[in-house]
């Protein structure tokens, strides 16, 4: 295709070019109750004037009285035009798979709107057996369609397969913003047959191609077509913190340990690394580390990759989307023929499909918001009652992974809230999944412990100084009061550590 920064020249197919409308127009194709299926993951790849112009044809309704309320499946999260303006206008019905947005987050947790937190490995499966319903519509962001409907994808796959095959109409929202040299970067694999005829999917490195670089587009089925040259919302770099550095420099101790040991080899396993502070550093510290011949099999592509790509350390990385600073994804763009070399972006039921997570050993690496001393995660709930973001991707890598960390710092919420708990106030990953802990304090290898032992191993090499003891004494009287049994705990007492926040804003006695 001839470069042009113009949409109108991205549209070749003819009938195609015949659907152009305005996002008003394709707004106005919604009706109340529709289940869309939108494209976008973490802040990549969602279409951002159709869902704008819904919010506002949804405000104007309700102006007259009229309700127009959707529900909204994606990929992961979005950007503040998709969910920011639908959760403003409160248009939502029900959210589905993850979000990341402060309104949507404001609006679940007020009661006004349903969300279904999943895996997100598992949400193409549960829309190709209708579980959550008949699709309406799917709107998905491409950066250009060929005449014979050969979609060039954009910034994220994310579940873009399998809204377009499942949705009774598509309104397509062609983005000039993207570079058409980002043509061969993606990987769509067609081959995801439903069970017992599913087979074997055929990747055994993280760099291989094994589908198609486009989008298959059901033209019979597009009912209107959108122009857009609008960014993706990019969150700002933060340099990482103190905190997050010591997390870092302990989990890369660790990782030189166990190749040491032989327990991994000396360029390591596929990395995935979560999004945020502390990812960002264990990044950077690879970055300064001797580590050679890298690669990343994960679900974002962030900063801290792309820097390990440029600097030779890292050979491939695949992904469903990219998760970059304004900076970094510009930086990509000049030099996209290079990067294509090294990263592949493939739908989500691929890029965290568990099986191939389990058959390439990878590396994960999670935050989260408290773990127990038994070993025991919670990513999603403040206090287990109210949802942050929701378990994302943590939960297809964690438990498949052949290296499954989890890291915060030892106090969260200015200092006020220790992250070690006698018992966990929401349960995402199980003691099961679990293998090692890290806070800034140091790490704890769990890793063929019985839970007394994770115990005393999180309690020591965890905790905040501070909290230590009144762990210690709570672990010590759990198990007088039970000597025989094998996890224990005094009920009555599990969560006063949470209580006591609740009702004086301190955890501690
Ligand atoms: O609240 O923003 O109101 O101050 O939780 O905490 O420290 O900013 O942590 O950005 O590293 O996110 C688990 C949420 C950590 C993230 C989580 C409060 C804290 C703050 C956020 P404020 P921080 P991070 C790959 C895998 C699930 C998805 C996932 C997440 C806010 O990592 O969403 O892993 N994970 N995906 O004050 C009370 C505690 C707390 C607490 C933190 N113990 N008690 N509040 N907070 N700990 C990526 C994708 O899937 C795309």
């Amino acid at each position: 295709m001839a470069t042009s920064t113009a949409s109108h020249n991205r549209v070749l197919n003819p009938v195609l070019k015949q659907r152009i409308m305005s996002a008003d127009e394709a707004a106005a194709l919604i009706r109340n109750g529709d289940n869309i299926g939108m494209s976008g993951f973490t802040g990549s790849g969602y279409p951002k004037g159709f869902p704008t112009a819904l919010a506002n044809r949804i405000n104007s309704l309700r102006d007259k009285g009229e309700t127009l309320r959707v529900s909204v499946l994606t990929g992961a999260s979005t950007g503040p035009e998709l969910d920011g303006a639908l959760a403003a206008a409160n248009g939502i019905e029900i959210r589905l798979p993850y979000q990341s947005d402060a309104e949507v987050r404001k609006r679940i947790n007020a009661g006004e709107m349903e969300y279904v937190d999943m895996h997100l490995s598992h949400v193409s499966q549960y829309q190709e057996y209708g579980f959550f319903g008949k699709m309406d519509v799917a709107v998905i962001e491409v950066a250009a369609v060929y005449e014979d409907g050969r979609a060039i994808p954009s910034t994220s796959l994310g579940n873009n397969r399998a809204w377009l095959e499942c949705a009774d109409r598509v309104i397509l929202e062609v983005n000039s913003w993207t570079p058409l040299a980002i043509e061969g970067m993606h990987d769509v694999y067609y081959g995801l047959d439903i069970p017992p005829r599913r087979e074997p999917i055929p990747l055994i490195s993280v760099g291989q191609h094994i589908g198609s670089p486009y989008l298959n587009i059901p033209i019979e089925k597009v009912v209107g077509v959108i122009e857009s040259s609008e960014p993706d919302r990019n969150s700002p770099f933060k340099a990482p913190d103190e905190a997050s550095k010591q997390i870092a420099g302990h989990i890369l101790e660790f990782l030189d340990w166990e190749v040491k040991k032989g327990h991994l080899p000396p360029d390591l396993l596929p990395l995935q690394s979560g999004v945020g502070n502390i990812a960002n550093a264990v990044l950077f510290g690879l970055e300064q580390g001797k580590f050679n011949n890298l690669t990343s099999y994960t679900e974002v592509i962030q900063d801290g990759m792309i820097n390990l790509i440029k600097c030779g350390k890292m050979t491939a990385a695949s992904a469903t989307a990219f998760s970059l600073s304004p900076e970094m994804i510009e930086s990509v763009f000049a030099d996209v023929k290079e990067f294509r070399k090294h990263i592949v972006l493939r739908t989500q039921d691929i890029s965290n499909n568990p099986g191939i997570i389990r058959r390439l050993g990878v590396i994960s690496m999670n935050g989260m918001i408290e773990a127990d001393i038994y070993g025991n995660v919670n990513s999603t709930h403040i206090m287990g009652s109210r949802m942050m973001n929701g378990i994302g991707g943590s939960g297809d890598f964690a438990r498949n992974a052949f290296l499954s960390i989890f890291m915060a710092p030892s106090l969260a919420s200015k200092g006020t809230i220790s992250t070690i708990v006698p018992m966990v106030s929401h349960v995402d990953h199980t003691e099961h999944d679990v293998e090692v802990l890290v806070t800034e304090k140091g790490l704890a290898d769990l890793r063929a412990l019985s839970p007394k032992k994770r115990a005393q191993v999180i309690i020591d090499n965890c905790a905040h100084d501070d909290v230590k003891p009144v762990l210690q004494d709570y672990f010590d009287r759990a198990k007088k009061t039970a000597p025989a049994l094998h996890t224990p705990h005094i009920l009555s007492e599990a969560h006063s550590f949470h209580e006591r926040y609740l009702k004086t804003g301190k955890m501690l006695p």
